[in-house]
């Protein structure tokens, strides 16, 4: 027996003694490193964790939705196996498509904290910032070496046989169209969000069809310390639209300081405090509670999604003049003068639609420098969507994520169905809603 391998089982039985987690130790190279690095943490300690990262051509919108999938999962895993501390890495935000504004410093490698609430994440399930993974994974060394990574991928034949069975089998990689590269045994590089300091030991396809919990049987964690699924939106819900879905959904408040910028304009621009309005809340969201009664401030808020959905939702979306007849309409059957309008429209579109609405207030926020460069064109849209969540009356835009979140968000408020379920339609004459995506407490 080496001279390392000595050393290293008696380290294990010290932390063992002393009445922490039994570890392992599989190679005599990790143990040294690490409790060189960084002397009782990492190998003999049970944490575990579990990083996921999204194809890069899904939006902001779908990529929350994804996390619930993770989070839900987690969540079951840590009810199940009390033996590990599961820990979930939350991938940086960066490159998105829709993020265009240029001048506001990198839109790479955004922590999660820029928009989201993480001490409210937290009371659903452990997640840790990648940084804070970095340092803690690596005992402060540069450098960061996953264990394995698993490439989600989808069986084509089910697709087009239409017969779909759950299914986890490793596959050979095609290695000419993967993003990540063998520099040498045991030593992957890849795009782990743009952190050249992270590699991965060991790289594995995986056709998979399933919900996510089904991921579980991959984990091995007597052998892996952290593992890492890519193409994560290809594995399903546990639990679409149950109350576990809302619990985790409920999780995902937004940071505090846009729920402040969004607030205070609500109050200049729009006459709108949750006071008057009836949408105060708890800072908790655990303390939430079921209700119905929500009014909202006196405006209608429209999600008008355009640019990549004119042409990929054709049948869909309406032009500027349809939208100003709906809207005009719906405005006055609900006496509202104010219009709050959301959008992704170029300039001069919505200027067109506020020269067919001449009768009524039409809003649109826009930001100062310092919010544009604090929360770059992510926060922005997310202060879109907390206004739009506020609003007496909501009309969104026909199958975009964007719309369901602000759905989703008034649904937790606790708005009537009828104030929130609405969109815009191709034309005025074909209005009809799809259903309501209710909340289950
Ligand atoms: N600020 C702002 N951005 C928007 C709006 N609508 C769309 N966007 C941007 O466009 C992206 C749309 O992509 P995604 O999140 O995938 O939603 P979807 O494509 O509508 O389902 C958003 O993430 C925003 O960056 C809007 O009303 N306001
Ligand atoms: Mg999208």
């Amino acid at each position: 027996m080496s001279v390392l391998k000595i050393l290293c089982i008696v380290i294990s039985i010290a932390y063992v003694a002393s009445g922490s987690e039994s570890g392992f130790c599989e190679t005599p190279d990790e143990c040294t490193e690490n409790s060189r690095g960084c002397p009782g943490q990492s190998h003999f300690t049970g944490k575990r964790y579990i990083l996921y990262n999204v194809n890069p051509a899904e939006g902001f919108n779908l990529r929350r939705d994804v996390y619930i999938r993770v989070a839900v999962f987690l969540r079951r895993l840590i009810e199940r196996d009390k033996e590990y501390q599961w820990q979930l890495v939350l991938p940086p935000w960066g490159n998105l498509y829709h993020w265009q504004s240029r001048n506001i410093g990198s839109q790479e490698r955004l922590s999660w904290g820029t928009f989201f609430d993480i001490a409210s994440l937290q009371r659903y399930v452990p997640v840790m910032e990648m940084y804070t993974f970095m340092e803690e994974y690596s005992c402060g060394n540069r450098e960061v070496q996953l264990d394995r990574l698993y490439i989600l991928q989808n069986d084509e034949e089910m697709f087009k046989t239409g017969k779909f069975e759950d299914k986890n089998e490793l596959v050979d990689c095609d290695r000419g169209s993967l993003r990540y590269h063998e520099l040498e045994q045991h030593l992957y590089i890849g795009p782990f969000w743009g952190y050249h300091n992270v590699t991965v030991r060991d790289v594995k396809c995986l056709k998979f069809h399933g919900m996510a919990h089904d991921l579980s049987q991959n984990l091995m964690p007597m052998q892996y310390r952290s593992i890492m699924f890519d193409r994560m939106e290809i594995a399903l819900h546990d639990e679409y639209g149950s109350k576990e879905y809302w619990r985790a959904r409920r999780s995902m408040r937004y940071n505090s300081e846009l729920y402040d910028i969004a607030e205070k304009y609500r109050k200049i621009f729009l006459n709108s405090t949750n006071v008057n309005d009836n949408t105060e809340r708890p800072a908790d969201w655990t303390k939430e509670k079921n209700r119905r009664n929500a009014r909202g401030g006196p405006y209608l808020a429209v999600h008008l999604r355009r640019r990549d959905f004119i042409r990929a939702h054709k049948e869909s979306v309406p032009t500027i003049m349809d939208t100003a007849l709906q809207l005009q309409k719906r405005m006055d059957r609900l006496g509202l003068t104010l219009l709050f309008v959301a959008t992704d429209a170029e300039q001069y579109e919505f200027e067109e639609l506020k020269s067919y609405l001449p009768q009524y207030k039409v809003m649109k926020y826009v930001p100062s420098d310092y919010v544009i460069n604090k929360f770059k064109d992510g926060g922005v849209a997310i202060i879109d969507q907390i206004i739009c969540s506020y609003a007496r009356y909501f009309i969104g835009t026909h199958e975009s994520t964007f719309t369901f979140r602000i759905q989703e968000d008034r649904e937790i408020i606790g708005f009537p169905l009828k104030t929130t379920f609405n969109k815009l339609c191709k034309t005025d004459e074909d209005c009809t809603i799809d259903g309501f995506w209710s909340i289950v407490w």
